[in-house]
């Protein structure tokens, strides 16, 4: 079988490695038709086949079998792609062949892709985050204290018109916060059209800028048809930050866009990943998806918050970082963001596990604060503070009302 070479020793620099767990009647023979399925082969022998298209055989040269289950057998698989099977700089590409429609085959009824290892000579050929970690700081000059960023989502998700839009993000960066974003349903419907929310908060962002003297970034959410137009029309009215829903619109779109150079943040959200990521034995993992955002050149990602409302154990929350912040041959981390069901007496844990690199979202836990907005997003900041100084919470909260009446609420 040219499709399983077990203990075959791989030149890890000529291939993608590709581990998937499998459940499935017959682990080499149907982890040979995965192999076969996913690069240059189908169910039967092809009178199209030449000898030199054997070279593009992807192959399983490792198999270990974990437990017996419904009637099957699960294994750990590692199959080596040849890297002449991918197209440069191209994440859908990767994921029509190691991802497509080997996740739908009826003799192996449960298919996980679970990690992913690329070598330099294809990690070359992708861009990458333009601004990373650093980038970021720069922009918003926060380098020298090197805090946790405070981010919001404008709440009610959807609803507001775009003046009610403006005034919650001014009140939320004059109250502390760094970065507003629009969520992930909120595009350009007829409640809040884009272009005018766009100016209208923009607008908001200079009068906080020049209040505040600090730095701040609006992420508009650009998802939809005419992206590129949405970006474009950012950018002309001095934006600095666009977010896109990356499955949603798709990894081409996220790579159009990065490719055409705006020099613009790209915020990357993460909705609809749960249909492929959690079900533990079937689908992609999010430690994968978090790699190709980052290939892709998404600048801060959503990477779960072990603590709020979203499932995602921590160990996943981890290894999602660690694949958007680890050394990738020179390419840019990306920045990681906690989101969901988070409030200010959450923070101290998420530094904890995340460190001080990484953005910390409220949108509830903000525009619930008893006080309102500037409150909500002033507790945020202060127990920012308060992690930065040492200083507990509790303790924290006795000189800080704000922060005092969050910990009391929540
Ligand atoms: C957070 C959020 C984010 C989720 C997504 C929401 O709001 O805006 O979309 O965090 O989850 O709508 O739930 P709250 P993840 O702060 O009000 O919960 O980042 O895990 O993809
Ligand atoms: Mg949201």
């Amino acid at each position: 079988m040219d499709f399983v070479k077990i203990g075959e020793d791989i030149d890890k620099d000529n291939y993608l490695i590709a581990d998937f767990y499998i459940e499935t009647e017959d682990i080499l023979k149907n982890a040979g038709e995965l192999a076969k399925e996913s690069s240059n082969g189908t169910w039967t022998l092809l009178k199209t086949a030449k000898g030199y298209t054997s070279s593009l055989s992807a192959f399983v040269f490792y198999a270990k079998e974990l437990y017996e289950i419904e009637g099957n057998k699960a294994a750990h698989i590692k199959v080596a792609y040849p890297l002449e099977l991918f197209e440069d700089n191209s994440v859908p590409q990767i994921l029509s062949d190691i991802s497509g429609n080997i996740l739908g085959m009826k003799i192996i009824p449960k298919v996980r892709l679970f990690d992913i290892e690329i070598p330099y000579r294809y990690i070359k050929t992708f861009k990458g985050p333009e601004f990373g970690i650093e980038g970021v700081r720069k922009y918003m000059k926060t380098y020298t204290t090197g805090r946790p960023h405070i981010g919001t989502i404008v709440k009610p998700k959807v609803g507001l018109n775009p003046e009610d839009t403006a005034t919650v993000s001014y009140e939320s960066w004059y109250g502390g916060c760094d970065f507003v974003k629009d969520d992930e349903n909120l595009t350009n419907q007829r409640f809040c059209p884009f272009e005018d929310r766009v100016i209208k908060v923009l607008d908001a962002l200079d009068r906080a800028e020049s209040e505040t003297g600090e730095k701040k970034l609006y992420a508009p959410n650009i998802t939809g048809v005419n992206m590129t137009e949405r970006a474009q029309f950012v950018k002309d009215h001095g934006g600095a930050c666009i977010m896109v829903d990356i499955l949603v619109a798709g990894f081409s779109k996220v790579q159009e866009i990065r490719n055409q150079g705006f020099k613009m943040i790209i915020h990357g959200h993460r909705a609809m990943h749960a249909a492929m990521t959690r079900y533990e034995r079937h689908g992609i993992s999010m430690p994968v998806l978090s790699l190709l955002s980052r290939l892709s050149g998404i600048d801060q990602l959503h990477v779960g918050s072990v603590v709020g409302k979203m499932e995602g154990e921590l160990a996943e929350v981890l290894k999602n970082k660690e694949k958007v912040v680890s050394d990738l041959f020179g390419m840019k981390p990306c920045f990681p963001t906690n989101s969901g069901g988070l409030h200010p007496g959450l923070i101290p844990e998420i530094v904890q596990f995340m460190g001080n690199d990484t953005i910390i979202q409220a949108g509830g836990g903000i525009h619930g604060h008893p006080d309102g907005t500037v409150k909500g997003a002033t507790a945020m900041r202060q127990s920012v503070d308060a992690v930065m100084e040492g200083v507990s919470l509790q303790e924290y909260s006795k000189t800080h009302e704000e922060l005092r009446k969050a910990l009391e609420k929540w």
